[in-house]
């Protein structure tokens, strides 16, 4: 019988796999392959190389001792063809394989790769979804925004999560409103569930510090789970001590805290090793016994069942040129201190040094402190998009591309934010304690005191006027600005400016 090779990537780590369910183990090869190809496209964070190149040997033994047949190339090995098409076609030689079983890569640049390949290649759907792309497409198709909200029902009464009969649980969608409580004095939680690296973790760390050492970022301490039965008890460390709180402070930041009430989860349903249903029941369980208040676990649910499933549609319907997309004709580079944090700048030396230093950064800290300011001074959404694809642990580009491309930086025209995330440093006080130590004063809003955000928010507004200024739900803001003293508006634009000619 002919056999065939069975792609497995580094994000596809989860045994229901439909490559693995389309393959016979008798005969199949599983192919595995960490490549310099991947480990280089964007220069990854030290701990976002070591965590997919553990977990992936864990999964490639975990699948040998279920019985299959695993050619597991690492990535000091001699023979390592340097790509995953590099690495398929030496094991289609050493096998006689002539074709391949693979899932649908989370990235068009992996997927064209994989179609350009001179062997023939069967590529499924990835299952490991609430949504299929078919149906997000229908949902899409006629409408004239694609907003989130109304996804996000269709989910809740295709799961059956939180739902009441055809109604949904506690008679609103959404709890959001309940959602937006400032920074806390104190934090119940002490954070997410750590593990010590084993001796699979410890040799690849060594291997991730000689080849990608000086990269941005810190690999050690190292503490994620890299396999399914570490990520389960992550998962039910949150549930237990986190969730309850989860909703209430979903939108806070704070100095001395970096992951509040947050679960941390992404990095381990974006590779496989949780399943976002698994994930949801748990959450809802929590809900039904009475332990978690509803604003909690619906906010948390709507995280993975709508933000998440949205966001992957969108990426697939727009297609390979969304990364590229620049609606503000947005210019200026990247500043250097998004590299080493060295800014005056409390709330965005926080968020970059924790991001160096852990590879997370929550949602808020993502888009009100470090995407808010790229916003704002107007940086070229693609350097932007390279930033967050290189810094985060959990990022790959059908979940980065549009929070960051879409929602944070507005480069797609409004396709998933109905008017621009940007603020000045008044919401930035209210969810957090960074202002109250930072060398700017977030009430100043001129002098040299004055907190940039103050400034840089109107320069954006006035810049892009004729973008924005018939937007409704920007109208009041707009009406504030025209109403303001001409000599007042000077000074801010003209401080603005001063400031974004600063930046290197
Ligand atoms: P929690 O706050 O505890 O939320 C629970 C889960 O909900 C997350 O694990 C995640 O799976 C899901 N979720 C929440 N928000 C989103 C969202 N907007 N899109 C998709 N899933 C969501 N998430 C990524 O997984 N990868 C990325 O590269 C990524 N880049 C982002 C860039 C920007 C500019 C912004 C604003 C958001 C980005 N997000 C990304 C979404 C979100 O910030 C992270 O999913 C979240 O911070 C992960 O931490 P957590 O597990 O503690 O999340
Ligand atoms: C992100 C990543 C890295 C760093 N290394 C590998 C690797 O060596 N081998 C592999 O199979 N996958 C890796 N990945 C994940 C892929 O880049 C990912 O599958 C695509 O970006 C599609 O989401
Ligand atoms: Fe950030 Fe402005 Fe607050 Fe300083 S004062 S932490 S720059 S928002």
């Amino acid at each position: 019988m002919v056999s065939k090779l069975i792609l497995v990537l580094g994000d596809q780590l989860t045994e229901t796999l439909s490559a693995l369910k389309a393959a016979d183990k008798a005969s199949d090869h599983v192919v595995m392959a960490e490549v310099a190809e991947e480990a280089t496209y964007v220069q990854h964070h030290p701990k976002k190389i070591a965590f997919i190149f553990a977990a992936m040997r864990k999964f490639a033994k975990r699948l040998r001792d279920a019985g299959w047949d695993v050619r597991y190339t690492q990535l000091d090995d001699t023979e390592n063809a340097g790509s995953i098409p590099g690495e398929l076609l030496r094991r289609a030689e050493e096998t006689g394989a002539s074709e391949v079983i693979a899932t649908q890569p989370g990235e068009w640049r992996l997927i064209r790769a994989l179609e350009d390949m001179p062997l023939k290649l069967t590529m499924k759907t990835d299952t490991r979804f609430v949504s299929t792309q078919e149906e997000f497409d229908a949902w899409a198709e006629g409408r004239k925004a694609l907003r989130m909200e109304y996804f996000y029902r269709d989910m809740r009464r295709k799961t059956g999560l939180l739902m009441d009969g055809d109604q949904p649980e506690g008679g609103k969608w959404n709890y959001d409103a309940e959602n937006r409580k400032p920074a806390p004095d104190d934090i119940a939680f002490s954070g997410p569930m750590q593990f010590t690296p084993d001796d699979i973790v410890g040799d690849v760390l060594d291997l991730v510090e000689a080849r990608f050492g000086n990269s941005f970022g810190q690999l050690r301490p190292f503490w994620f789970a890299t396999d399914q039965e570490q990520a389960r008890r992550a998962l039910t460390h949150f549930i237990t001590y986190a969730l309850p709180r989860f909703g209430d402070f979903q939108d806070a930041m704070m100095n001395d805290n970096r992951f509040l009430y947050h679960a941390l989860i992404s990095p381990y349903l974006n590779v496989g090793l949780l399943d976002p249903i698994e994930v949801c029941k748990a959450a809802e369980e929590a809900y039904k016994d009475g332990h978690a208040p509803l604003n909690a676990v619906e906010g948390f649910i709507r995280q993975i069942i709508g933000w998440r499933e949205y966001v992957r549609g969108i990426y697939f319907r727009e297609g390979p040129d969304y990364p590229r997309r620049n609606a503000l004709n947005h210019q200026r580079k990247l500043p250097d201190f998004y590299w080493t944090g060295d800014t005056d700048m409390n709330c965005l030396s926080k968020s970059i040094t924790q991001t160096a230093e852990e590879a997370y950064a929550h949602h808020i800290q993502r888009l009100m402190v470090t995407g808010n300011f790229a916003l704002l001074a107007g940086i070229n959404p693609h350097e932007v998009h390279d930033w967050y694809l290189r810094v985060y642990i959990d990022a790959f580009e059908w979940v980065e591309a549009p929070n960051v491309v879409g929602m944070s930086q507005f480069a797609d025209n409004g396709i998933i934010a109905s008017k621009p995330y940007v603020s000045s440093g008044a919401y930035i006080n209210r969810m957090s304690d960074y202002c109250k130590s930072c060398r700017y004063k977030v009430t100043a809003k001129t002098g040299p005191n004055a907190c940039p955000f103050n400034t840089l928010y109107w320069h954006f507004l006035d810049r892009h006027s004729d973008k924005f200024a018939k937007n409704q739900r920007m109208n009041q803001i707009y009406a504030n600005w025209r109403r303001m003293d001409e000599d007042r508006k000077t000074t801010i634009l003209s401080e603005a400016q001063t400031f974004l000619d600063s930046l290197t």
